[in-house]
């Protein structure tokens, strides 16, 4: 009874780390941040899910990058979707896109530093939206 008692509670442990871990990760989008004043906030090395849900819909997240150096902004489209990329500084003045065909994911490569926010912008060229989840994940290598 007691010994099961204590395996019950170490799975309960195993479980709560499991989640925290992943959960430092992984992210959904809220909406609504269609705008720059509205963008979510992302941390580098998050894996965030998000949709582009109707034909005007945009969505914007602002990231603080913890460490500077090459800054790796990557975007798994889905499936027959033209989805495209953006970057832009904290005044929110465009610093580079990437607009790549339908299906096929978007990169951005910018140095960014430490501390300073950037936004990035996830916009459909031509109207394209679905309900499959896009994939959003920005890093730093140095
Ligand atoms: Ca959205
Ligand atoms: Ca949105």
């Amino acid at each position: 009874m007691l010994k099961s008692k204590k395996i019950f509670s170490l799975f309960l442990v195993v479980i709560f780390v499991f989640a925290l871990t992943v959960s430092s990760y992984a992210a959904t989008e809220n909406e609504s941040n269609d705008d720059l004043l509205n963008a979510q906030r992302i941390y580098e090395g998050n894996r965030i899910r998000g949709t582009i849900g109707t034909d005007h819909d945009v969505d914007y997240y602002v990231i603080e990058f913890e460490h500077s150096g090459e800054g790796d902004i990557y975007l798994k489209v889905p499936k027959e979707q033209d989805y495209d990329l953006y970057l832009y500084n904290e005044n929110g003045a465009y610093i580079d896109s990437s607009k790549n065909d339908t299906g096929e994911y978007e990169l951005i490569l910018y140095d960014v530093r430490a501390g300073e926010k950037y936004y990035i912008g996830i916009k459909a060229p031509f109207g394209d939206y679905s309900k499959e989840e896009y994939l959003l994940v920005p890093r730093v290598f140095n």
